[in-house]
């Protein structure tokens, strides 16, 4: 909505975002989600005159499926493990910062880095009077993943809140952003998550299986409306916005990073190449490009560290500077 001269008037993206959400699958448990999020809000939010807590931050991780039938067989998919968001969710989590951690269900989760894949069935065994223990070469790393997880969780930093499909995860992300407002500049969106560009609108969309027998498969898929320049004007206009850019070819990518930032006026574009994001990602802020890389002369290192440890700094400087 624009409210200059008094006058309020719908832009054509502010009715492509209201169509996308009416014509929407209702969210289910969409109360108790709401419920959750205040909770999570209120906990973290400092005392009237107490001074302000480090900020909270919505982490998105994993990609979002497209339906192509609302007895959904068959989706397009969008790539993404979600390793990124779990490990960035530790490191803010342990520079003081509450997380919202918005994820694709199966994907990673924070505190399971050191896990085997399969962690169940590899780390634990049933002894012979059928109590279950943890494996030997698992023990330290289940009791440290398990106790930092609890300890977030149960201290309030950590809020886990799952999506499968792009109708989920905009309206979640919608209601984030609605319970985060009042954090002003303490908050900080950090959009990890690997969203679809295209879909297919509920009304339009086939109820049943779509059967291979009718012959090729002719399907409209239109644009999903640019939700992150909704996020920067509409819902969160205060907080402080890191979104991704991820390309294959890297000649493109600086380029199509620098266009995201101006476009959707993120604060920083973390613009990453599919083949060594975990090695290295460059940061683009309004006046700089800042390559960001992994401690090559440690096994264990990862990227998220140095990147998360600019961001705090550049966050920080953020709230001050908005606190003026
Ligand atoms: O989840 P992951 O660790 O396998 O990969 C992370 C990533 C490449 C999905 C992320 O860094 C990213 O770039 N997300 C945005 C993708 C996009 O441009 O839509």
């Amino acid at each position: 909505m624009d409210s200059r001269n008094g006058s309020v008037s719908e832009t054509p993206l502010d009715a492509e975002i209201g169509s996308f959400f009416d014509s929407a699958p209702p969210l289910k448990d969409c109360d108790g989600i709401a419920k959750k999020l205040k909770d999570f809000i209120e906990f973290n939010s400092p005392p009237p005159g107490k001074g302000s807590p480090t900020g909270v931050v919505c982490v998105t991780s994993g990609g979002t499926t497209v339906p192509l039938e609302q007895c959904c067989v068959r989706y397009i998919d969008n790539f993404s493990s979600g390793h990124r968001g779990a490990t960035s969710t530790e490191y803010f989590i342990k520079a003081g910062y509450a997380v919202i951690f918005l994820y694709r269900r199966g994907t990673f989760q924070p505190y399971c880095r050191s896990l085997p894949e399969d962690s169940l069935l590899e780390c634990f065994e049933c002894s012979d009077d059928s109590a279950i223990q943890v494996r030997q070469p698992y023990t330290e790393a289940v009791k440290r993943a398990i106790s930092d997880h609890h300890a977030a969780v149960a201290g309030g930093h950590l809020l886990k809140i799952p999506f499968t499909t792009i109708f989920e995860y905009l309206q979640i992300l919608r209601s984030i952003a609605m319970s985060m407002r009042d954090l002003g500049s303490h908050a900080v969106y950090y959009l990890a998550a690997a969203v679809s560009d295209f879909y297919v609108p509920w009304k339009s969309m086939a109820e049943h299986k779509i059967q291979s027998a009718s012959g090729p498969l002719d399907m409209r898929l239109v644009q999903v409306p640019k939700m992150l320049s909704a996020l920067k004007k509409a819902w969160a206009p205060m907080a402080f916005c890191i979104s991704f850019k991820l390309e294959t070819d890297s000649k493109i990518l600086l380029e199509k990073a620098e266009m995201a930032l101006k476009k959707h006026r993120m604060h920083m574009v973390v613009a990453n190449e599919l083949s060594t994001r975990k090695e290295e990602v460059t940061v683009v802020t309004g006046n700089e490009k800042i390559l960001v890389c992994r401690d090559k002369t440690q096994s264990d290192s990862d990227v998220e560290e140095p990147l998360i440890e600019l961001i705090v700094g550049r966050h920080s400087a953020y709230v001050k500077d908005s606190d003026l």
